[in-house]
């Protein structure tokens, strides 16, 4: 991050150090916004972003769950984000667009506020470590519940939802473990605080299913088309918490942090006390997956320069 970088705000290109708003801005206050963790990697076909399409259809799709116009359509924001990648000479970044209630109206009736959109890159490492990545993490399932389909919208990734999983990072940190994992409403494994997870069993690789107030994640859809090309069973179904600590593998995916294993959780050894076989074995396709090294997933990436062919 350079004074020198540029943020795209509205349409325009501006100064890292001129990308403001106003303290009035509504999203401040009520949390009214959506984002978008989307990632671009260094291939040999140059730099490329991971599943654009897919992040940014969910972009415009959190917006509407909370009757949010989005000001630009997906091929401008798509053609910004490439521009604002070169313009910054970038290699690879963590990209972050975020449409948000602006400045003007307050109160809780947002209807009438402005809805502005940001996009900003930057060079982001592994989320959760590079020792974290290649050896696992330890997790605490968290005394929070991950946020109930009846109170918000687990499938928007909005701004103010996100107070839910910093309570659940803060207890998770506070105790001493790198991640935390939450349940859902009912008691059944969700994820966790920025990553979806997955739990392997006898040889079977398990998921929540949508209705376990999960986020849509592109990663966990990406694992799961993997998992099956590698031959595995993949079972979306509700996990009950005791088959976290029971299981042979588990790992988390996500955007920020990738794809990581889960060494223990509440102090139980998972499995051997090490990524196991399978995890691993996901891993090192997804990562090829994303650095543009396997064939099989080439249309998973938006090449940075090359034009859309879907317009
Ligand atoms: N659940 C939550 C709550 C979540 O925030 C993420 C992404 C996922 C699941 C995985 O979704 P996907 O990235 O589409 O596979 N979290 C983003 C934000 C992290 C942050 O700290 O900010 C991310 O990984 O970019």
């Amino acid at each position: 991050m350079e004074p020198s970088d540029l943020i795209w705000m509205n349409g325009d290109f501006v100064a890292w150090d001129e990308a403001k708003v106003h303290v009035l801005t509504h999203g401040l206050h009520y949390g009214t916004g959506v984002f978008e963790g989307i990632r671009a990697y260094e291939t040999d076909r140059g730099t490329a972003i991971f599943r654009h399409t897919e992040h940014l259809d969910r972009l415009a799709k959190s917006a509407e769950l909370y009757y949010m116009p989005m000001p630009f359509g997906r091929e401008e924001l798509r053609a910004a984000t490439h521009e604002l990648i070169t313009r910054n000479d970038l290699q690879s970044c963590y990209i972050r667009p975020l449409v948000f209630r602006g400045y003007g109206t307050m109160g809780l009736f947002p209807l009438d506020a402005t809805v502005d959109v940001a996009i900003a890159v930057w060079e982001w490492g592994a989320y959760l470590g590079d020792e974290g990545k290649r050896a696992g993490i330890r997790a605490k399932v968290s005394s929070w519940r991950r946020i109930g389909p009846d109170s918000l919208i687990p499938h928007s990734k909005a701004s103010g939802q996100y107070l839910n999983s910093v309570l659940a990072k803060i207890e998770s940190q506070k105790a001493g473990y790198e991640e935390a994992i939450l349940l859902d409403h009912l008691g059944h494994v969700c994820e966790g605080s920025g990553e979806n997870i997955f739990v392997v069993t006898g040889g079977e690789i398990i998921t929540p299913p949508q209705t376990a107030s999960i986020l849509d994640g592109i990663s966990r859809r990406s694992v799961m088309r993997i998992a099956a090309d590698l031959g595995h069973t993949v079972v979306e179904r509700d996990i009950a918490r005791a088959e976290l600590y029971l299981a042979d593998e588990v790992f988390l995916c996500g955007t920020a942090a990738e794809l990581v294993p889960v060494r223990e959780i509440d102090d139980h050894a998972i499995g051997t006390g090490e990524p196991g076989p399978i995890t691993r074995a996901v891993q090192v396709v997804y990562e090829d997956a994303l650095y543009g090294r396997d064939p099989r997933y080439a249309d998973w990436l938006d090449v940075v320069g090359v034009p859309s062919t879907t317009s």
